[in-house]
């Protein structure tokens, strides 16, 4: 605990510089040189910790005394971490029962309630300035790596705040003409239905095996960035999310969430030729940049069960 005290004292944060990959087997894929962002060596698994640790941080600092999540998934696990490290206690909010997408909505607003209480906070997922600032960092990293802009950056989608978060860090160091790819699963679209209809929409429900996708709505500084730079908003299948997951085992030994599988997809599937192709990306990109988000919620039984149940 001291030792976890000093450490916010001294404002250092949670996560960790992660390595910057070049992959061989996705760049014979892509037919240029893939760089992989390892989000998945992060403490917690994933990206997520970037954000959540700034937020919790912060709050703590102003006299938080107790953390509220309601995500069962990476930000829960993230929340949960920083709580630890800041010696705070932390309340998950699980959604219980059988139909998950209505119960989903009802522990994010059972997590409301008990951040009412004095010195609670909720810890959003996605949707908070001081995530994006928290996620930010992942770009200073790969300026500091690459040095000059990658051709392209690729990532997934859930209810954005990757997205916002990349985006102002693109901003920050002078980056933004980098074109993002950010890919969702069918089923997870909140993004793309939000572009094609000018504005948020609502999924119904969540159908894709990709939960961690799924946010019903997406953030609205994820639409506001569309403004400000160049974003793709490309839709993988389950299948293509899933088998790429397969395939990154296969070419680099390491195990994923098919919501980074959607990421992965984007080159295991060719729609990174497409896009070039098609135009709308250069035919000679200096290279690509996937952010590998990781992802708790898989084991080699869970691919199995998935590649079983997809067919
Ligand atoms: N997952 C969040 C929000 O879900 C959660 O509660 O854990 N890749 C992985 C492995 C993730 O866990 C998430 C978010 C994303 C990508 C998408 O990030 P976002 O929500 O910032 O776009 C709804």
């Amino acid at each position: 605990m001291e030792n976890s005290l000093t450490e916010c004292a001294k404002g250092e944060h949670f996560h960790t510089a992660t390595p910057l990959l070049e992959s061989w087997a996705l760049s014979q894929v892509a037919g240029t040189t893939v760089f992989l962002k390892c989000e998945n060596v992060q403490p917690a698994g994933s990206f997520k910790i970037r954000g959540i640790g700034h937020f919790c941080q912060q709050v703590v600092k102003e006299g938080c005394r107790h953390l509220v999540c309601s995500s069962g998934g990476n930000a829960g696990i993230a929340a949960a971490y920083a709580a630890r490290k800041l010696g705070v206690p932390a309340t998950i909010v699980l959604p219980e029962g059988t139909s998950q997408h209505v119960v989903w909505d009802e522990a994010s607003l059972k997590a409301q309630e008990l951040a009412r209480r004095d010195g609670w906070v909720n810890v959003p997922p996605f949707d908070h300035p001081l995530i994006w600032e928290g996620h930010a960092s992942l770009v200073q990293e790969l300026k500091a790596a690459l040095g000059t802009p990658p051709g392209a950056l690729v990532l997934a989608v859930g209810g954005g705040g990757l997205l916002a978060g990349v985006s102002a860090g693109l901003i920050e160091v002078g980056w933004q003409r980098v074109p993002i790819i950010a890919a969702e699963t069918q089923g997870a679209h909140c993004f793309n239905a939000a572009i094609k209809a000018g504005k948020l929409v609502t999924l119904p429900n969540i159908t894709s095996v990709a939960k961690s996708l799924g946010a019903k709505t997406v953030a609205v500084r994820a639409l506001e960035c569309t403004k400000e730079l160049e974003i793709f908003s490309e839709v993988v299948d389950d299948s293509q999310a899933v088998s790429a997951v397969q395939k990154f085992l296969d070419d680099e030994r390491m195990l994923v969430e098919p919501a980074c599988g959607a990421a992965l997809a984007v080159i295991y599937s060719g729609l990174l030729g497409r896009l070039q192709a098609e135009g709308r990306l250069s035919p000679s990109l200096a290279s690509v940049v996937v952010i590998v988000c990781g992802g708790n919620s898989i084991n080699s039984q869970g691919l199995q069960a998935l590649k079983a149940q997809l067919g």
